[in-house]
């Protein structure tokens, strides 16, 4: 079908047509009914239709702009239903935020099962090239709807597969532990991340006295607190995270035996993350920084993808693998103890048609399981188990949330479930109850032999009533001492930075301290570091731990990754060489690398379409930059008022806001390049560190795109921020 869209003219359009169709890239949840049913309807059926303004309830209306008065100077009338309508929708139009993950960015896919998982799992979505349509929604955990994506947290990863046989959701996070060991700590530590209540600051950030209060005290907070302070913390986009389980579930084969697993997924395009001043500049400069890559990503055709994992390990009586209790959430398997085996594909092809109708009222519900998979007495979990079911109500306004379009499941429903605020099913019958003969009996249960879900029946041991845990939870610091100890020497100069801003802002020297002897605990070179930072004495160790191990699979460094969708920015203008700049674009393009030419104004500069001014573009948004041009100062330049630049030699040869994109880039351990005359006295070069790591220069254009491709795939130019990284590479 043609498009019908027409781009927007200046005069306003006044031939009478209908809704324009969604974009291309956009698709809305499938035109199921509240209860299941296919309907064949189009996707768009949910879509306003009519080329005319009506009210709610299709009236036409001629006017929207003036309340019925009496006389032009009034008063309003009371009667004036329109009015009514519009305003009283309006003062509705807000439902609560989620109490945590309100910020986020969801996307429509598909999952395919790779049908490894058959001999361990019986469910039908994960049999050999079973397609399930998927909705994922993305998020950070502690700001709220409209605070930046970029700040230190950890992220959301939840997954809902509408399968054939019931919707299954795999609420994740993007780091393998959590906070606490019981879920009834859960509100205790959501409170302490929260902005402090008298002041209600500081926003979507642990760098406060209040978190560092509680995880200091709650030293079992102190594994997923080391992750928040690392890397993983700053993600560098939602394509480029993994994402985990967290609690060790059970597994249900088609023979009933069982095996316990740990759930991962791994992305296609490696893990990257940004460094911390990049993502405080990301978060000034473009606050919906993820939320748009993802959304560009797939607009563009670069479908973001994961493979979903497994670690697998023996149902057994004690339910612990290599000494690791699998049911405290606070610790993991390292993969070099047991593999993650790949079981299937998500692909991630479309984004929503609208924020609120999918991505806002997204229920997920962790008690949504499929045949197959079912729980384990993780005490976290247990809690989750409740939670999810019970925040929805209020959040969703009422019990018949699953009937909103995003959450309505693919499966036939048959439930007894009735009446409430939003029905949306038009039940039929008369005898939603069990037994009855009214309705001929139906509905009939079902055994698993026909695919009901039947709980497997674990063995609860004898045992008594206690508020307690068990004392294999006890053990807070020898895992945090594996991770800390699993991470490149550049990957711990994060951490040291990380722990030394955050301690700096609490106000509470007790507090630091009390953090310090945590430090201590875990690693006496890390305490050192930090407590040096902070200009406070370092304590010694109050607690012996063995060594563990390091796992290699806990860094994100060193290893090659794919380019595509990585974003090039050239700096461009009216003396760049054209043929040269389009040579570049064209090779990047060819490595599935997306080019940005900066220029000092819109439009075209040397016939060369724009994509960024000097004063829209800013480094954090590009992995790497190319100055193809002397730059010399645009018309809009103002040296001396441009404080952020620092002064290049000669100082006023190069526009200040391409000496700061560079220095930025240079501090980012970004590839840095130069298409031009290597020879040449060109005054750019004066902005490019000469003979530094990561930056080339070539008049070659294909020469240019192949080594910066080749720096790309290893994500930053790590020797820059520690030369002893010299030799870190695939
Ligand atoms: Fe959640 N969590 N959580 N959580 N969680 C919510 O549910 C909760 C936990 C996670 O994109 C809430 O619908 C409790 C672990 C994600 O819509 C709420 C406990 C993990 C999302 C809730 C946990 C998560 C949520 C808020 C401790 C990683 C966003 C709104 C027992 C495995 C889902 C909502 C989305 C959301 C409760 C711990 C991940 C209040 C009580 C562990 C990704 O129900």
């Amino acid at each position: 079908m043609d498009d019908p869209r027409t781009p927007p003219t200046v005069d306003e359009p006044t031939t009478p047509h209908e809704p324009f169709p969604a974009p291309p890239d956009q698709t809305a949840p499938e035109p199921v009914s509240a209860t299941g049913k296919p309907s064949g309807a189009p996707h768009d059926v949910r879509a306003q239709s009519g080329a005319y303004l009506t009210t709610a309830q299709g009236l036409r209306r001629p006017d929207t702009d003036h309340s019925l008065k009496a006389g032009p100077r009034g008063p309003t009338l009371l009667q004036d239903h329109h009015l009514r309508e519009k305003i009283s929708h309006f003062d509705h139009e807000r439902i609560p935020e989620r109490v945590v993950h309100a910020r986020g960015a969801g996307a429509h896919g598909v999952f395919r099962g790779y049908g490894t998982a058959t001999s361990v799992c019986r469910a039908g979505f994960l049999a050999e090239g079973v397609e399930t349509p998927v909705f994922t929604r993305f998020s950070t955990v502690a700001g709220s709807r409209g605070s930046a994506d970029t700040v230190r947290d950890t992220r959301g990863f939840a997954v809902k597969f509408y399968t054939d046989e019931g919707t299954f959701d795999l609420i994740g996070n993007n780091m393998p532990v959590f906070f606490i060991q019981d879920g009834i700590k859960f509100p205790d530590v959501v409170h302490a991340v929260k902005p402090e209540p008298d002041r209600e600051i500081p926003q979507a950030a642990s760098a406060h006295d209040t978190f560092w209060d509680f995880v200091s005290l709650h030293t079992e907070a102190q594994h997923h607190t080391m992750w928040n302070m690392s890397d993983r913390g700053l993600a560098a986009s939602y394509r480029t995270m993994e994402g985990f389980g967290v609690h060790t579930y059970r597994l249900v084969a088609e023979d009933d035996s069982t095996t316990l697993v740990k759930f991962h997924w791994k992305p296609k395009a490696g893990v990257h993350s940004l460094v911390w001043e990049e993502a405080q500049l990301a978060a000034g400069g473009d606050p919906d920084f993820h939320r748009r890559d993802l959304a560009d990503a797939i607009e563009a055709g670069f479908f973001p993808e994961w493979e979903l994992g497994i670690q697998t390990f023996p149902d057994t009586e004690e339910q612990t693998f290599e000494g690791i209790d699998l049911l405290d959430p606070t610790k993991l398997v390292p993969e070099e103890l047991a593999p993650v085996q790949l079981i299937g594909l998500m692909t991630l092809n479309a984004n929503p048609t609208n924020y609120f109708a999918e991505t806002e009222q997204v229920a997920f519900v962790l008690g949504n399981f499929v045949p197959g998979i079912d729980v384990t007495n993780d005490p976290l979990l247990q809690a989750r188990l409740f939670s999810y079911l019970d925040t929805q109500l209020t959040r969703l306004g009422g019990p018949n949330f699953h009937q909103i379009p995003i959450n309505r499941p693919h499966a036939p429903v048959n439930d007894m479930l009735r009446e409430g605020f939003h029905q949306h099913a038009v039940h039929s019958g008369k005898a939603p109850y069990r037994p009855n003969s009214v309705d001929g009996g139906c509905p009939f249960t079902a055994g698993a032999e026909i695919g009901g879900y039947v709980e497997v029946p674990a063995v609860v041991e004898e045992s008594v009533k206690v508020r307690a845990q068990a004392r294999s939870f006890d053990d807070h610091f020898s895992q945090v001492r594996m991770f800390y100890r699993s991470m490149t020497p550049v990957e711990q100069e994060h951490i040291v930075a990380a722990y030394s801003f955050e301690l700096a802002k609490c106000y509470e020297s007790a507090i630091r301290e009390r953090q310090l002897q945590s430090l201590a605990n875990i690693d006496a070179d890390l305490c050192a570091r930090v407590a040096a930072d902070l200009g406070m004495p370092a304590p010694t160790a109050t607690i012996e731990l063995e060594d563990a191990a390091p796992s290699r699979a806990l860094s994100q460094v060193g290893e090659p990754f794919p380019v595509d969708g990585r974003k090039v920015g050239i700096v461009v203008d009216e003396d760049s060489d054209a043929g040269r700049v389009s040579g570049l674009v064209d090779a990047l393009t060819a490595a599935k690398v997306v080019s940005f030419l900066i220029a000092p104004h819109g439009g075209t500069v040397a016939g060369l379409p724009v994509h960024r001014t000097y004063a829209t573009a800013r480094s954090f948004e590009f992995d790497a930059i190319v100055i193809a041009t002397s730059a010399t100062p645009a018309a809009s330049a103002q040296p001396g008022l441009d404080a952020r630049a620092a002064a290049p030699s000669p100082a006023s040869a190069v526009d200040p806001r391409v000496v700061l994109m560079t220095q930025e880039a240079w501090r980012h351990n970004k590839a840095l390049g130069q298409l031009g005359d290597p020879s040449a006295t060109d005054p750019a070069v004066v902005v490019l560190p000469a003979g530094g790591a990561g930056v080339i220069t070539s008049d070659d254009p294909a020469e240019l795109a192949e080594q910066l491709v080749a720096l790309l795939a290893l994500h930053r130019v790590w020797q820059r921020f520690a030369p002893e990284m010299a030799g870190v590479s695939g």
